[in-house]
């Protein structure tokens, strides 16, 4: 089974030079990456900002936000680097494009901070800078709203096709956030439908994380007692906006969701993901339907949630 699957993502991975472009990413040995990430108000985030930090495979550029007041955004995200230590505190965090108020509380936790590697604006530039340095080799991470991507995609003409690939977190296929749901508009595309439409017309290779294969991926009270039981500085900082979340987020959640861990995930797809090329027309209202035609997406549909939960909670406490 295994080496069908293999087989399978391979398919769709590592023959890219002789099949279109959105049939998936060229391949490379370790991928250069910019995660562009609206963390503050859902927790994910931020455990996906942490789960960056134990991936090298993975050559982080630097961290883009985006959303609500994505100056906050880029100071939290630039103090949980700076608190990871050593590398990571030099690692650029750029503000990208802000938009009406929403909450995330998380963002206190880092009000005072500054540091030399935070930037309070210039996202975009930043990310085609990064793109136009290393053609086709890099991978934007995208788990906010496609807002950053689709001003990055408008911004120079034939900047997509330099851009490995953009793997994302979006979407909701064949169902919604409860098992056996409906598809509904999910939050990362109907915050902004007109720039999810820019980006899943691009032509640039799709990884997609949808909510059919994320909304499960829930992180128990036990595996954050291992989390935040290992006592290094950052998992303490996650424990401390683990709990700003739970005690004030409006939705009333309580069992963290790792949506977004996933998408970075599918930079290098090393387990064994069901990924189907799929055609997603991205409605105004923010439905993403699976439509006739040429593919435009790798999509993720369902995950092993025990193997995917406990290699998470590994990574973060080795
Ligand atoms: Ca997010």
């Amino acid at each position: 089974m295994r080496v069908l699957l293999s087989a399978l993502l391979c398919a769709g991975l590592c023959t890219a030079h002789d099949t279109s472009r959105a049939d998936g990413p060229p391949p490379v040995a370790v991928s250069p990456v910019i995660f562009d990430t609206d963390i503050g108000t859902d927790i994910d985030d931020a455990y996906a900002l942490a789960a960056l930090m134990q991936r090298p495979e993975l050559q982080v550029l630097g961290v883009t936000t985006v959303s609500s007041d994505a100056d906050a955004r880029a100071r939290l995200a630039a103090k949980l680097l700076s608190v990871a230590g050593g590398k990571w505190a030099k690692t650029p965090v750029y503000a990208g494009i802000s938009t009406p108020t929403q909450y995330m509380k998380q963002v206190e936790w880092a009000a005072d901070f500054n540091s030399p590697s935070l930037h309070t604006s210039g996202a975009v530039d930043f990310m085609r800078r990064e793109i136009n340095r290393r053609p086709r080799q890099v991978t934007i991470i995208a788990v906010g709203e496609l807002t950053n991507i689709a001003a990055l995609l408008q911004s120079e003409p034939g900047v997509g096709a330099k851009i490995r690939a953009i793997a994302l977190m979006g979407g909701a296929v064949y169902r919604g956030h409860a098992p056996d749901s409906k598809p509904e508009p999910e939050w990362n595309i109907k915050s902004n439908a007109r720039a999810a439409q820019v980006v899943f017309t691009s032509g640039v290779p799709l990884l997609v994380a949808p909510l059919d294969s994320t909304a499960d991926l829930k992180l128990t009270p036990d595996m954050r007692v291992r989390i935040f039981t290992h006592g290094t500085p950052l998992n303490d900082a996650l424990a401390s906006l683990d709990q700003i979340w739970r005690h004030t987020n409006h939705w009333k959640g309580d069992l963290p969701t790792l949506f977004d861990v996933l998408a970075l995930e599918l930079v290098h797809p090393r387990r064994h993901y069901e990924l189907r090329a799929l055609r997603i027309v991205v409605s105004d209202a923010g439905l993403t339907t699976a439509a006739e035609g040429d593919p435009n997406a790798q999509v993720a549909l369902t995950v092993d949630i025990p193997q995917f939960m406990e290699d998470f909670v590994a990574r973060l406490t080795r």
